[in-house]
């Protein structure tokens, strides 16, 4: 077996989470390997995620990434519920105190990640098959993997298992060390990305009888649409057009109008699930973003919880290397589980009021109106809905 050698950090998966942990490392003169399994061009493929909390968007430009998202990213001051056949608006930065988010796809934030480490001469491995991982119970753990048929093994301190709900990361811990906690939704997101401008210069998020839907976007001149379908539901059953009519029967007549509609650049189906494996942390490998948890996309958390991971693992190794302390390693599986359940709540409780459920029913129906009949009539409950989609400070 050929040895790659020896680095600080190994890093398992090349998705926002491993990239921009492998970013602030560089900042803290860690050194770090990336080992992935696709190649760059599938991994920018994957059309994920839109929204930025503001402790996300500071991360990117604490790694040097964020120069590109404020110059094309779109900062938002609001969102709109709609039911009833009506629109209110949630004023997130009056109800926040000035805080906002940033419009600004996964795909975009991946990018810049990736020409970041590249114009660093910084190493990811792509392609990278069998990768496994060893001896993190330990003082030596390495990770080994082959690539162009030849067998490597990655001697290193830590390993980061950034890769992802279905990686080899959590799969590598002993059963018994890991809790898990997990709901899988009833229901999925068809999602359809278009050339068209967007309905609305802010999201909407519609609750209706026929189920949820949300109008998003990635610029002035693309938008992101997402319906609420069955589980067991393929996205090549839906034709643009049916797509099209569907969207505008969930809309509020006014938005309904004036959709422009074309046709889709990327059509996918999202499972819907939330998922936490506890501890995050065993030995010296450490998990982060959705190796560790998973949430229903309603809240806008998912990437937004992979970067507040890397950003207190990133400082817990700085403090490691240079402050020869490990508290902040000691600490970060706490710190971050109390970051994660609540986002996994705010999540699961908007996803809940937002989607209709099997067993919603007449009854049912009338309690979501009700709840959000108050929602966004009561200052209370608006704020509370508002710091929650804002995002929660690191
Ligand atoms: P990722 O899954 O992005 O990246 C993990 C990486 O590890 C991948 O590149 C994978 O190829 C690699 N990998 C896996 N196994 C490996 C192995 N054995 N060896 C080496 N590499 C391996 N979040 C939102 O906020 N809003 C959304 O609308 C939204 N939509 C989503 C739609 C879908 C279909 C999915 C799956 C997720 C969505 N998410 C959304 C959540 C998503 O954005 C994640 O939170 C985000 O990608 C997390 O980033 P990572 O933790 O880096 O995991
Ligand atoms: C998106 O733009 O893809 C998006 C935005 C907000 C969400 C989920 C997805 O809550």
């Amino acid at each position: 077996m050929n040895s790659f050698g020896k680095t600080q950090v190994a890093i398992v998966g090349a998705g926002p989470a491993g990239l921009l942990l492998g970013a602030l490392l560089a900042k803290a003169g860690v050194e770090s390997v990336i080992v992935e399994q696709h190649d760059s061009g599938y991994v920018l493929g994957r059309i994920r995620a839109g929204v930025l909390e503001q402790v996300t968007v500071d991360l990117l430009d604490a790694a040097g990434a964020g120069a590109r998202m404020r110059a094309e990213g779109l900062p938002h001051q609001g969102i709109e519920l709609c039911f009833g056949g009506a629109r209110h608006r949630i004023d997130l930065h009056g109800l926040t105190g000035g805080t906002q988010v940033m419009v600004y796809g996964q795909t975009e934030v991946t990018r810049d990640l990736m020409q970041l480490r590249a114009a660093a001469g910084l190493p990811t491995v792509y392609e990278a098959r069998q990768v496994s991982l060893h001896g993190f119970d330990g003082a030596r753990p390495s990770v080994r993997y082959t690539h162009g048929g030849a067998a490597y093994e990655l001697h290193c301190d830590f390993i980061a298992g950034c890769d992802g709900y279905h990686g080899v990361s959590r799969q590598s811990v002993p059963a018994g060390a890991l809790k898990t906690f997990e709901r899988v939704y009833p229901f999925g997101w068809l999602g359809v990305l278009s050339e068209t401008p967007p309905v609305s210069h802010e999201l909407i998020y519609s609750n209706h009888e026929r189920g949820f839907a949300l109008c998003s976007m990635r610029s002035a001149s693309r938008s992101r649409y997402y319906v609420q379908c069955s589980s067991d539901d393929k996205a090549e059953r839906w034709s643009d057009d049916a797509f099209w009519d569907e969207l505008r029967r969930r809309l509020d007549p006014a938005a309904a109008e004036a959709l422009v509609t074309g046709p889709s650049i990327e059509k996918s189906i999202a499972p819907l699930r939330s998922f936490v494996a506890e501890p995050m942390r065993f030995g010296r490998l450490f998990l982060a973003g959705d190796a560790a948890h998973i949430v229903p996309p309603t809240g806008a958390k998912g990437l937004n919880l992979a970067a507040g991971d890397v950003g207190l693992l990133a400082r817990a190794l700085e403090e490691h290397y240079r402050d020869k302390s490990d508290a902040g390693i000691d600490g970060y599986s706490e710190r971050c589980l109390r970051r994660v359940w609540r986002a996994e709540r705010f999540s699961w409780w908007f996803t809940s009021l937002m989607h209709k459920f099997p067993e919603t029913g007449a009854f049912g129906q009338k309690m979501q109106a009700a709840e959000l009949d108050y929602l966004v009539h009561s200052q209370a409950a608006s704020t509370a809905l508002a710091e929650n989609y804002v995002g929660l400070p690191l």
